[in-house]
């Protein structure tokens, strides 16, 4: 059973999204995804439209998802992918190179973004029509 592991807001979901999430899963058995808290995001200088709840309830729903567990703070990365005794960590390549340290417990990779879009744009656009 090859585990891979990623993390992320994942508010308003999207082809982004999905896309990113469709490959990590390609590269095992199965995908866990450790989605960002309210209040981690706040950390992360980002608010989500959507709260934790209903951004777990959508992620669970996609096909390429098998669990949805809670990303509270920058350092449980190791002991998460210890936990789940994941193979591979996946992320956007606008994280390149931020988590490399991770090589040391299971393999690293960086997939290419899906352009022209992402969830600042979505709400740039709400925003604009309202
Ligand atoms: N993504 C992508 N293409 C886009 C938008 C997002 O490939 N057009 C990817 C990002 O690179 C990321 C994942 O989708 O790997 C989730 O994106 P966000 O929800 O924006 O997550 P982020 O704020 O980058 O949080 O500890 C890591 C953080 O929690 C990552």
């Amino acid at each position: 059973m090859k585990t891979v592991i990623t993390y992320g807001t994942f508010d308003i979901l999207h082809v982004g999204h999905v896309n990113l999430l469709r490959r990590a899963r390609a590269l095992g058995d199965r995908l866990v995804v450790g989605l960002s808290t309210d209040e981690f995001n706040r950390g992360k200088h980002k608010s989500s439209l959507l709260n934790y709840e209903n951004r777990k309830a959508v992620l669970e729903s996609i096909r390429y998802v098998d669990e949805v567990f809670p990303e509270r703070d920058w350092d449980q990365k190791a002991g998460d992918i210890m936990r789940y005794g994941a193979d591979v960590f996946v992320m956007g390549a606008d994280w390149s190179g931020r988590f490399d340290a991770l090589s040391q417990y299971c393999e690293v990779v960086y997939l290419p973004r899906t352009a022209e879009i992402s969830t600042t744009e979505i709400k740039m656009s709400l925003d604009s029509s309202s």
